[in-house]
């Protein structure tokens, strides 16, 4: 029996100092001091030793076991530190590293654009309102004065869905529905985007956006929307701005006229930039037409008002001195982030 304890004795010792790793650490553990373990088994024997012999050979049981306990968890601290040794050298760090710059996105020239208009037309009591982009042909075209075979349709041509449903040409629709629904006064600007069947070119795109404005109240005249514009034309290109009303014809306003701002590169001496003319193009606008406010409810007798598109891309190509629309929609990164 001693020789017995002495070779199990020997033989987990050494298993132990071989082993290497926490794994089969716990293998030898499971082999020598478990409870199907070879020590357990020779506790069992102890039934076929002399009964005066019993207490020596438990006594020697315990002290094997005692040993092997506490080389088991000598070795099991030791392969831990190497463990963490290893994992501390393949894990280190290399602080003098440059650091992972942060890549921010920003705003597209278009987003800019429409915050600063928004931001001027908020300022002077407008509300921003939005509406479909699929819109009915009779909100997009028959309420707003250009009914079937008006030559209009062909300059605005659209894509259309099925007879009666389109996608917008402007946002115009988006202001028939407030004036259908709510009671003058009504102070509005309709930002969105639009679309045309028109083919691409440095200036035209078949999706392109807009802002419409409208004013409508009691003794709304032409008066108000000229001053209203001067002012929106000094906000956004400087106090020194001009603008120039020219007569223009639209469907939906009467009188129309398209407006041109004095050239803010050459202060209206003419440029390479508003081709020698001293005037940039910037917007239509006009009285709304008597016919479109009886079509929206809305009494010509009691109540005028005044309306006005501007072409966002338009106004982004300008201000940021873009000469190509295209520039706008591919997204390339190198130049976008020059805004
Ligand atoms: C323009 C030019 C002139 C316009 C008219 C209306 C409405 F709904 F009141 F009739 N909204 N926008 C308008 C007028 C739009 O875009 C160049």
């Amino acid at each position: 029996m001693k020789e017995q304890l002495e070779k199990i004795k020997s033989e987990a010792l050494s298993r132990m100092e071989a082993a290497g790793s926490l794994d089969s650490l716990n293998e030898i553990r499971v082999a020598y001091l478990g409870k199907k373990g070879e020590l357990t088994s020779v506790l069992k024997g102890m039934k076929d030793v002399a009964p005066e012999d019993r207490p020596k050979v438990g006594q020697m049981v315990n002290e094997v076991r005692e040993l092997l306990e506490s080389k088991l968890e000598e070795t099991k601290a030791a392969l831990m530190k190497k463990a963490r040794e290893e994992q501390m050298e393949k894990e280190v760090i290399d602080v003098t590293l440059p650091a992972k710059k942060i890549r921010m996105g920003h705003s597209h020239p278009n987003s800019i654009a429409l915050s600063e208009l928004e931001r001027i037309f908020v300022g002077m009591g407008y509300e921003v309102v939005e509406g479909p982009e699929v819109e009915y042909d009779l909100y997009n075209f028959e309420k707003l004065n250009i009914p079937k075979g008006h030559p209009a349709r062909d300059e605005q041509d659209t894509f259309y869905i099925n007879d009666r449903i389109l996608l917008r040409s402007q946002t115009s629709p988006v202001q028939v529905r407030v004036m259908e629904t709510k009671k003058p006064p009504i102070r509005i600007i309709a930002p969105g985007r639009v679309f045309r069947s028109d083919a691409v070119d440095a200036t035209h795109s078949p999706s392109f956006h807009q802002i419409e404005g409208l004013v409508i109240d009691r003794n709304i005249t032409f008066a108000d929307l000229k001053g209203t514009l001067q002012e929106f034309a000094k906000e956004l290109f400087g106090p020194e701005t001009k603008v120039k009303f020219r007569p223009h014809h639209f469907p939906f306003t009467e009188p129309s006229a398209e407006v041109d701002v004095s050239c803010f590169k050459c202060g209206g001496k003419g440029c390479r930039f508003c081709k020698g003319s001293g005037w940039i193009e910037i917007l239509g606008c006009g009285m709304v037409h008597p016919r479109v406010l009886e079509m929206c409810d809305i009494d010509p007798e009691e109540y005028s008002g005044f309306a006005f598109g501007i072409g966002l891309e338009r106004i982004a190509l300008l201000k940021y001195e873009i000469d190509d629309m295209r520039l706008l929609y591919e997204n390339d990164i190198r130049f976008l982030k020059q805004f």
